[in-house]
């Protein structure tokens, strides 16, 4: 148990730091084991005169520390764990700093570490500490020289940010490059790689005809897999300059791919790092999925070069202001690549799984974080997701040219600067003219608010009164709630499908098809005229507030709006709404010990869907896919994992049953002979063909498993090779352990792609599957200090809702004894893996005992990180 607990930091006590660092000279003298670090620091008091200078420092050996060239005497400064303090120090003066650090034996992989043989460095949040003593925090920016000596043959590769301005040899077969980056900088943004990497080249033109320099560094070998990294980096450099009016500003642009790295991606200026899994693409390697997210991965961090390095965060509390933006700027440019109105889709269902989990539960903050402990621990759903999602309400609020406009200001106003959401919602205010008083509540308080739609009709005046209510749950730390200003966008649905006009009572002329009503008071009516019938309501469409629409409403007519709704999406809506109530009610059956049968409503309205089915491929995919179990259980009270299975399946097998043929003509009629290419279009057509495939093996018998067996062998990409074993990984027939081993084999050298593999048995519903996960740690490809296999087998088993919950508590303390060892050697993902615990309230009595005595035993361990203490005392909390 620690017994020094670690502190909160609070937004309210920012404070501007006394000292400045206006230039940094860096000079890394490259071993694994002991790298020396020297840096030349112009420093400048900007505040209290007689505060002495503190600087952050962790894990780091002090060599030498010098004042304008003379050493500072050893009365003069102090060294605790996570700081230098030197006092009484100049106004002005030139500070050396000559540290060593040991790159082999960080497996934090926060600083400088080694992956694979290949230094590489990580100081978002708080990483650049273990590299020097520095101030470390945001709002310092300055200007980064980076000279980096090591071994030439086995780091022929020197890279930092900026522009290379000198390079060459030295004596004993070691060579040096330096590197300048003229942009200030706050220390988060700083990285080095050094390493034996093959590159592909490129070149953009930008539009003031500046030729930049592309280069995409990966292991030898992968080149051919970054190709498609290097084509999605063009498409997002020139959707930025269309869309944002945003041109880039170096000469070269750099990416590099590593094994071992804690999240996706990281934007530092210049020279992004990437975690090969979201960079690397080849047909015979890489899912559509996985298409997708290198897609809007590599437009996410160069997006960053302007919302994040241009103008960054002031502190760690602004995160969103960064993340929330660079989110949705990526969305929309995933959108305008793809299809927007499935992107859409898959961005709720997300958000639904993971925002909302989230907002409801122990460890729910605001988008702007009043305090924390860890700030790692605030990578979060809320932070990233539902920020985009406020960016998105703004988008709403002020249209299109708005939007624009008051973009345009944050650039001009702020190029430079290291600022605070609240200056961002000033320029919306000062570009649009608009009050945006109450809309600052959406980053500040926390949980999602739900919104109740009734409506009235009446057929003698031909007025429908809808009356929208709005209600926001207490959070932690905040018991009281105040009204929201939410965006409601809807449409009102008659019976034939067509679309009513939206003409408020007073408006004289015929109101648009769709509108947004502004929610502002806990509750209010809206009277719409001269509605010829009685309407469905189609609200919040495009899901247009982070919120819970509530529309009470018959089966019946949420088929209706389910096959005629005008909005696609919000047809989708009215599926999953359907399904999820028809599940609910299986799940109650199937507790009580009776089996469930699947609704009739929904299984024909599912029959419509396939009948539409050649509209839109990926569309129609997603409306075949019913809610997720997880999803399902957090409607469910308490929550029942085998009743919520059983149901689950059930409703599979009643549509398949019902559909068989549709289900079998669809499934031959999108095979697809030609050659693989990962457009949209090829993807939604295999998206659609597979989840047929699910449909036809529904049964799990014997004819189940030869057809995905065959889907299997025949597969000319990884999708489908992957759909195949999804199905085979359900059922115990004899195929499922030839197909394994076949993939196994093939893809034995290949880490990225045996983690495929390691998730897929992982994510089993069988019963042995506990005991293959256990197993599965002790393969030699298994490594506990690769965050991706880590997340692959251990991550995978968390997400399977049956068996991680499973009675008896076994699935419990598997993850929990990964946790336990995680910690000591990386508490960032230690305490993400955590988060599979965090809505252990919502389960019976004995599961929620079960789970609170995994937590239990997680928070006494000794030497326990700030980052897991933070979670798990929350959550106990
Ligand atoms: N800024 C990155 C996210 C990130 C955060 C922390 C990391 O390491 C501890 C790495 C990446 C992004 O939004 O992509
Ligand atoms: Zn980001």
């Amino acid at each position: 148990m620690r017994t020094d607990e670690p502190r909160a930091i609070h937004l309210k006590d920012y404070r501007a730091p006394d000292f400045r660092i206006a230039t940094i000279d860096l000079d890394f003298v490259l071993t694994p084991e002991d790298t020396r670090v020297a840096a030349k620091m112009r420093v400048q008091r900007t505040g209290d005169r007689s505060a002495p200078l503190v600087l952050d420092g962790e894990q780091l050996k002090l060599l030498a520390l010098r004042i304008d060239g003379a050493d500072v005497p050893q009365a003069r400064y102090r060294v605790e764990s996570e700081r230098l303090t030197i006092d009484s120090v100049p106004d002005d003066f030139v500070l050396d700093v000559i540290t060593e650090i040991s790159p082999e034996a960080n497996t934090s992989l926060e600083g400088l570490y080694l992956s694979k043989g290949i230094f590489c460095t990580q100081c978002e949040p708080e990483g650049f500490r273990r590299i020097t003593y520095y101030i470390d925090r945001p709002d310092n920016l300055a200007v980064f020289s980076t000279r980096i000596e090591a071994d030439k043959q086995q780091y022929p590769v020197l890279l930092s940010n900026g522009n290379l301005v000198h390079s060459g040899d030295l004596p004993d077969g070691r060579h040096f490059a330096l590197w300048q980056d003229p942009f200030p900088k706050p220390s988060y943004l700083f990285a080095l790689v050094a390493g034996n990497l093959g590159h592909i080249e490129d070149e953009f033109v930008t539009m003031s005809g500046r030729r930049v320099a592309l280069r995409i560094y990966v292991e030898h070998g992968n080149e051919p897999r970054a190709t498609y990294a290097m084509d999605s980096l063009k498409r997002a450099m020139r959707w930025d300059e269309e869309k944002y009016g945003r041109e880039y500003d170096l000469d070269i642009f750099m990416i590099v791919a590593v094994s071992a790295f804690n999240f996706g991606a990281m934007e530092n200026k210049g020279l992004n790092i990437f975690n090969d899994k979201v960079l690397l693409a080849s047909p015979e390697t890489a899912t559509d999925d996985d298409y997708a997210r290198i897609e809007g991965v590599v437009a996410h961090e160069y997006f960053h070069n302007w919302t994040g390095d241009r103008i960054t965060c002031r502190d760690w509390f602004q995160l969103s202001l960064k993340e929330g933006l660079t989110v949705f700027r990526d969305a929309g440019f995933s959108a305008d690549m793809r299809s927007a109105g499935v992107k859409r889709i898959e961005d709720v269902k997300f958000l639904r799984m993971r925002q909302f989990q989230e907002d409801g539960g122990p460890l729910a903050h605001p988008v702007q974080p009043q305090s924390y402990i860890a700030i790692d621990n605030f990578y979060t759903a809320t932070v990233y997701e539902k920020g985009a999602e406020i960016i998105g309400m703004l988008k709403t609020l002020v249209d299109d040219e708005g939007y624009r406009k008051a973009t345009d200001l944050y650039f001009e106003r702020h190029d430079g600067q290291a600022v605070t959401i609240e200056e961002w919602v000033k320029c919306f205010e000062d570009a649009c003219g608009r009050d945006l008083k109450q809309f600052r509540l959406w980053y500040r308080q926390a949980g999602t608010p739900t919104v109740e739609a009734n409506g009235a009709y009446d057929a003698a005046t031909k007025k429908y009164a809808l009356t929208l209510k709005q209600t926001l749950p207490p959070t932690p730390g905040q018991p009281d709630k105040q009204p929201m200003q939410i965006p409601v966008r809807l449409g009102l649905v008659a019976k034939s499908g067509r679309a009513l006009p939206l003409t408020l009572e007073g408006e004289n002329a015929i109101g648009p098809e769709e509108r947004v009503l502004e929610l502002t008071q806990p509750e209010q009516r809206f009277i719409f005229v001269d509605v010829d019938e009685e309407p469905l309501p189609s609200i919040g469409r495009r899901l247009s507030a982070p919120a819970h629409f509530k529309v009470p409403m018959t089966a019946a007519d949420r088929s209706a709006l389910m096959s005629r709704d005008t909005d696609p999406f919000n047809r989708w809506e009215a599926g999953q709404a359907l399904a999820t109530d028809v599940l609910l009610e299986m799940a109650d059956t199937a507790k009580s010990g009776v089996a469930p049968r699947a609704d009739a409503i929904y299984v024909d309205a599912i029959g419509d869907v396939l009948a539409r089915a050649e509209e839109d491929h990926a569309f129609a995919a997603e409306m075949l896919v019913p809610p997720g179990e997880a999803e399902l259980a957090l409607k469910m009270k308490p929550a029942d994992p085998e009743a919520i299975h059983t149901a689950r399946e059930a409703l599979i097998r009643g549509t398949a049953e019902k559909h068989r043929e549709a289900f079998q003509a669809l499934y031959a009629k999108l095979e697809s002979g030609g050659a693989f290419t990962p457009d949209a279009a090829s993807a939604g057509r295999r998206r659609l063909r597979n989840v047929c495939l699910r449909y036809l093996t529904a049964q799990d018998d014997e004819a189940s498993a030869r057809l995905a067996d065959q889907h299997y062998r025949t597969a000319t990409n990884m999708t489908d090779m992957v759909t195949g074993l999804a199905a085979l990984t359900r059922m115990e027939w004899p195929e499922r352990e030839p197909a394994f081993a076949h993939f196994h084999d093939r893809f034995a050298n290949d880490p990225l792609v045996l983690d495929k593999w390691m998730s897929l048995q992982a994510g089993s519903p069988l019963a042995g599957v506990i005991a293959q996960v256990r197993q599965l740690m002790q393969h030699p490809a298994y490594d506990t200090k690769n965050p991706n296999r880590v997340r692959a087998l251990i991550g995978a088993f968390s997400a399977n809702h049956l068996r991680f919950h499973e009675a008896d508590g076994s699935g419990y303390a598997l993850v929990a004894e990964v946790i336990r060892a995680l910690d000591s050697i990386n508490p960032q993902v230690a305490a993400r893996m955590a988060a599979a615990f965090e809505n252990w309230r919502l389960y019976d009595d004995k599961r929620q005992e079960l789970m609170r005595t995994e937590l239990d035993s997680i928070r006494k361990q000794s030497g326990l990180s700030a980052n897991l203490f933070e979670v798990t005392t929350k959550m106990l909390g």
